[in-house]
């Protein structure tokens, strides 16, 4: 394989040939759900609906959303479809309270996860000559793995770093001469304030071409900052354990929104608070539905990440859909005095400051009637050496432009550079210590 697509067929076909497969799998996918699961079968018979109702892509709004919560209720198997024999792999979401997320996936959902992860991985540009440096974690978290597989469907040279190990990971990235990057967005920020702690210049000292990062929330201001400071091209890639773990979308070379591999996934967007299905291009919270998954498939899935789609032609020649980078989940939503508030304005904030670092950390508490909202933010590194900013005018501008985007105050506190703990897998942005005391 040496053109510009992995399969050109598949991901350069004419919409309305996406539209006429997807209707096609989607009936097969209904057919085998209703056929095969208690869950299913009985969210149909309540809803008054047979398989047979859904004759277009439309009539599957019939079809009532399948929820986090439908998957904790049948901890650990109970929306396995297929006998346990055939379940060859597990894999669990990190989530922190009750039961975990299980993804349990067939032979059938292996070859496919790995299909679409050497699909997504070659979109970036990566190919078998590349020299791929894999800091996700390996275990229940589906980025190690994900990847590994991936990579080596393209052909492409593994070091299976997982996480943690810094400054060992750095050295190996230099003396393998690492071509690709793949991690969380948190944790290369850490890897580039590291190889400048370690004297290392990654354009200069290193062989590193581009990065795949994923797995949480991040701004296109960190994107252009990474891209900066590591010299490198920085793809955006998407997924969930629920569907496959990584690979259900990824940014082409055109850095214009993430093409999700409509051969296998249906999206649509949803109002998260009335369910209402919207338009195309309006923000709202994603929702999938498989088509090819026989372990474990997913009907309406609510994600609860917010984004928006686009199906308009992409640049790159590619067809399938487009969302844009996720502006955060809904229920990440801090409500702080009865306003709604995302993390992912505080990072809009953070970022506009060249003084500042990209960490944060948003505490809320409520030691009497009233909610407390503090932002820590960290010093760069560089803001500190060139010593040209005024501390109190700088903590009053960080508060200004707080209010300005979320209408409410915030205190903020200024750190020094390194003092905020740094993530080796998904960053921690907010600590609600309001938990228990409402
Ligand atoms: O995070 C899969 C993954 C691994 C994706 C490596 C990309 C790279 P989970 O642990 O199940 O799976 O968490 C899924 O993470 O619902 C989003 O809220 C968030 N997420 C994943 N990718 C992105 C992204 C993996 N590119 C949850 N941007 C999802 C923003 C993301 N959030």
């Amino acid at each position: 394989m040496d053109g510009k697509y992995w399969n050109q067929k598949i991901e350069t076909m004419p919409r309305q040939d996406i539209k006429n497969y997807q209707l096609q799998k989607l009936k097969e996918q209904i057919n085998y759900c209703y056929e095969k699961s208690r869950f299913y079968r009985k969210k149909f018979d309540d809803a008054n609906l047979k398989p047979q109702d859904i004759q277009t892509l439309d009539d599957m709004q019939k079809i009532p959303f399948t929820t986090k919560g439908d998957l904790k209720d049948n901890y650990p198997f109970g929306m396995v479809v297929v006998s346990p024999d055939e379940i060859i792999e597990v894999h669990a979401s990190s989530g922190t309270t009750g039961n975990p997320i299980i993804g349990a996936y067939t032979q059938n959902d292996m070859d496919v996860w790995q299909e679409l992860m050497a699909r997504s991985i070659y979109t970036t540009g990566g190919r078998a000559q590349d020299i791929i440096n894999i800091a996700y974690g390996y275990g229940l978290f589906t980025g190690g793995f994900g990847f590994h597989y991936g990579a080596q469907k393209i052909g492409a040279k593994i070091v299976p770093a997982s996480c943690g190990m810094t400054q060992r990971q750095i050295k190996l990235i230099k003396d393998l001469e690492v071509t690709m990057l793949a991690c969380t967005p948190s944790f290369a920020v850490y890897l580039s304030e590291t190889m400048a702690h370690e004297g290392i210049d990654p354009k200069k000292d290193l062989k590193l071409k581009r990065g795949l990062f994923g797995a949480e929330p991040w701004s296109s201001k960190i994107q252009e900052r990474i891209e900066c400071e590591m010299g490198i091209e920085a793809f955006d890639i998407y997924g969930l354990t629920e569907l496959c773990g990584p690979g259900v979308s990824i940014e082409c070379e055109e850095h214009a929104g993430l093409h999700i591999w409509e051969d296998h996934f249906i999206v649509e967007t949803i109002d998260p608070y009335t369910g209402e299905v919207l338009p195309e291009g309006r923000e709202g919270e994603l929702v999938f539905t498989t088509l090819t998954k026989t372990g474990m498939p997913m009907l309406r899935y609510r994600t609860r990440d917010i984004s928006k789609i686009d199906i308009s032609a992409c640049r790159c020649g590619r067809t399938h859909a487009r969302m844009a980078r996720v502006s955060g989940r809904s229920d990440d939503m801090l409500i702080i005095r009865g306003v709604n508030i995302f993390p992912s304005q505080i990072e809009q904030a953070v970022m506009s400051f060249s003084e500042l670092a990209t960490q944060y950390l948003i505490v809320v508490d409520r030691p009497g009637a009233l909610d407390t909202f503090a932002v820590k933010v960290e010093l760069s590194e560089k803001a500190v050496k060139s010593n040209q900013f005024n501390r109190n005018t700088l903590k009053s501008d960080i508060q200004k432009r707080i209010h300005i985007i979320t209408g409410i105050s915030a205190d903020v506190e200024i750190v020094s550079p390194g003092e905020l703990p740094r993530a080796d897998g998904k960053a921690k942005r907010v600590l609600d210590m309001r938990k228990g005391k409402m």
